[in-house]
């Protein structure tokens, strides 16, 4: 089954409304492979998603970088999912490893904010990924299955998921994984798949790739046959960020 390759940028907690309008602004004259080819999703800080979504052109979408795990209340300095569909933003990040790491969030907790949003309609690029003390001790598939499985005991339906493996070591470190390290976890990540949830959705889920991806690098990581896109830190802020996309053809 061909799976439509998938960008994301993930702007993590960068930029001032300047910049980010210059950053939309070159994506929107960017030369860029068809909306029918690649699936481009970029996640702003929350209090940008407003204006990129005003700004951005309607073939690219917008994520949220976090939600609330359950309805929103007295949460002080969250933000509920209902509060992006209400803004009509479509995409949320979740699990991410800055937050897994710094934020203390369990493999269950993440489960169930995936599970949370799913169910209120938001579609989810759901992260994975090893330390490298986890690689290094061989533990890699059994850290990304067991991250997996926290998501796959909560939900039944993963039409909406876009799983993104992420080794932590290659995180904004300009350590990419190569294209053998990287296509062997994401084979790996779909056998578990295939194994634990069903074949119709191993074959389907895009399992994208994020490290310290850039325009000089996507191509070859792009040519692996279980490698569908890309999640993008620091290159999706600059103009390379469309050479990563256009890796896409
Ligand atoms: C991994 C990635 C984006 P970077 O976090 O999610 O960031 O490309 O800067 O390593």
């Amino acid at each position: 089954m061909a799976r439509k390759f998938f960008v994301g940028g993930n702007w993590k907690c960068n930029g001032t409304s300047e910049e980010v309008k210059k950053i939309v602004s070159t994506l929107n004259g960017g030369q860029v492979a068809s909306a029918d080819v690649v699936d481009v999703v970029v996640s702003p800080p929350f209090v940008f998603l407003p204006l990129v979504k005003s700004l951005l052109h309607s073939d690219f979408h917008v994520a949220a970088q976090n939600c609330w795990v359950k309805k929103g209340g007295a949460y002080t300095g969250e933000i509920s999912a209902e509060m992006l569909l209400n803004l009509n933003i479509p995409w949320v990040i979740l699990g991410h490893s800055e937050r897994r790491l710094l934020l203390g969030e369990s493999n269950e907790f993440v489960g169930d904010k995936v599970a949370y949003a799913l169910s209120k309609g938001l579609k989810v690029i759901a992260c994975v990924g090893e330390t490298l003390e986890q690689r290094e001790s061989g533990a890699t598939v059994e850290v990304v299955a067991a991250q997996t499985k926290a998501i796959a005991e909560r939900i039944s339906d993963w039409t909406n998921v876009v799983l993104a493996y992420e080794p932590v070591w290659a995180i904004g470190t300009g350590k990419v994984a190569t294209p053998a390290q990287a296509q062997e976890v994401h084979c790996e990540l779909r056998k578990w798949l295939q194994i634990n949830v069903s074949v119709e959705v191993a074959e389907s889920i895009r399992i994208i790739y994020g490290g310290s991806v850039n325009g000089a690098n996507c191509k070859e990581l792009a040519a692996q046959p279980d490698v569908d896109g890309f999640l993008v830190g620091g290159a999706s802020l600059k103009p390379e960020f469309v050479d990563i996309i256009n890796s896409a053809t």
